[in-house]
């Protein structure tokens, strides 16, 4: 399969604070909380945009950032949510975490769209603590910060017309003087050893052509190199049967190179084929288009004759292409793989490492605590204790060697141990 590849940066926006404020009425010394909630951070949103055929306006831009969500306000206000960002994709594209090489998107439908990286959540304003025993709380939660990472997005290329044949039929010539493409072209056969890809245009339309290696008897058990690449041709929707008119008998071949398809694969022996009688130039490649387009006929299909290397029967060719195009209904892609979105499996799990001037705890829930934690607010830094007690964060440590008065690391957060 041929991909086209670029890598970007995402920035999903940061959750905004929540905040601690209390009502100030009249004749009333001290109002109930009502500091609002932060809202959330935007999302990186991927969408997959029929208009685009390539990746390669990720040249010009790969940094992509999502708005941040507003803090809270005083008077129970929540903070505005930080604006998405949505990323144009072409179809056939598949995200994956340029670490992990975690499959995050696979966009297949238009106007599909796939959150690839998370806003954080706003933190709580300081009405969420409120208790019966609580009745004014000096604490609120800080914004979770927006996920981040690098993506690589894959764009993989469907052949919408898959030519086929034996070895020397002059498969390669024909896509290099119908597209851009510059395969290798030799007078022996196996001269191509990987597809060639390329895109012919017409009127301002596109299709995409692959060129495989030649097929000989014995293909769909793996003789020759076709085998593997049949697979490529699969998923196209129209083959062009392509006959050497130089070799001694092209119908022998034909019926050979269909047996190959029908042994392989039945689904690809009854793709619609057009028949195309190559090298009509020489003198014994015309005289066998009688009888090549009495079988076609008799068969129902399409045959018409062209000289890759004269260019003879090529336009026509081309147009016949399109139009046939025109009338075969486009393949879902591929639904191999199911997109998913995986957050940490366990998000209570921690680590604890010994640093030369103290402690440090590790963990998605340590970090996600030490960046809600407003550190400075005594009932917030309760409220994180009792979480860390509660998750045995304090007995590891005392495990660990803890002692009161020790320096502990909350992922980045400095605190000084006072338990
Ligand atoms: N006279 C004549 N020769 C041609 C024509 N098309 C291709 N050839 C020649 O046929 C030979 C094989 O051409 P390729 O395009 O490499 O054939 P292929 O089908 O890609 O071969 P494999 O990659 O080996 O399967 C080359 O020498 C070409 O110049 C044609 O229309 N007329
Ligand atoms: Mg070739």
């Amino acid at each position: 399969m041929f991909f086209d590849e670029a890598k970007i940066y995402v920035k999903a926006g940061d959750g905004g604070d929540g905040v601690v404020a209390f009502r100030r009425e009249k004749y009333v010394p001290r109002g109930g909380p009502s500091g609002g909630h932060g809202g959330k951070g935007g999302d990186v949103i991927l969408e997959a945009d029929p208009h685009l055929n390539t990746l390669i306006h990720f040249k010009k831009r790969s940094h992509f950032k999502a708005g941040r969500g507003e803090h809270g306000g005083s008077k129970n206000m929540a903070g505005a949510m930080g604006e998405d960002i949505v990323i144009a994709v072409p179809l056939g594209t598949v995200a994956r975490h340029a670490e992990t090489g975690e499959l995050l998107a696979d966009l297949v439908e238009p106007g599909q769209r796939v959150i690839v990286a998370q806003g954080g959540r706003g933190g709580r304003g300081n009405v969420s603590f409120k208790s019966s025993v609580n009745q004014a709380p000096k604490m609120a939660e800080r914004g979770l910060p927006g996920q981040e990472l690098w993506l690589t997005l894959e764009l993989k290329l469907i052949a919408d017309v898959g030519v086929i044949g034996v070895p020397n039929a002059g498969k390669s010539t024909l896509l290099s003087v119908v597209s851009a493409a510059r395969p290798k072209i030799a007078d022996y056969p196996f001269t191509t050893l990987q597809p060639n890809l390329g895109v012919v245009e017409l009127d301002h339309r596109d299709l995409v052509m692959a060129d495989i290696p030649g097929l000989i008897e014995g293909a769909h058990e793996g003789a020759g190199l076709g085998h593997q690449f049949l697979r490529h041709v699969e998923r196209s929707r129209l083959l062009v049967h392509l006959l050497n008119g130089a070799a001694p008998d092209p119908l022998a071949d034909f019926d050979q190179i269909n047996d190959e398809l029908r042994l392989f694969s039945p689904k690809l022996a009854q793709k619609p084929q057009l028949v195309v009688l190559n090298k009509i130039d020489l003198p014994d490649a015309a005289a066998h288009w009688p009888a090549v387009q009495a079988r076609a006929n008799d068969m129902g299909l399409e045959a018409l004759k062209i000289s890759a290397v004269t260019g003879e029967g090529v336009p026509a060719l081309v147009a016949k292409l399109f139009e046939k195009l025109d009338d075969l209904p486009r393949e879902p892609l591929f639904a191999e793989e199911v997109p998913v979105f995986t957050l940490d499996e366990d998000e209570h799990y921690f680590e604890i490492e010994k640093l030369p001037n103290g402690w440090r705890v590790t963990g998605p829930k340590i970090e996600q605590l030490a960046a809600q934690t407003y550190w400075g607010l005594d009932e917030a830094v309760m409220r994180a204790y009792r979480i860390l007690d509660k998750m045995g964060v304090h007995a590891a440590l005392r495990e660990a060697g803890v002692e009161v008065g020790d320096t502990v690391f909350l992922d980045d957060v400095e605190l000084e141990w006072v338990w």
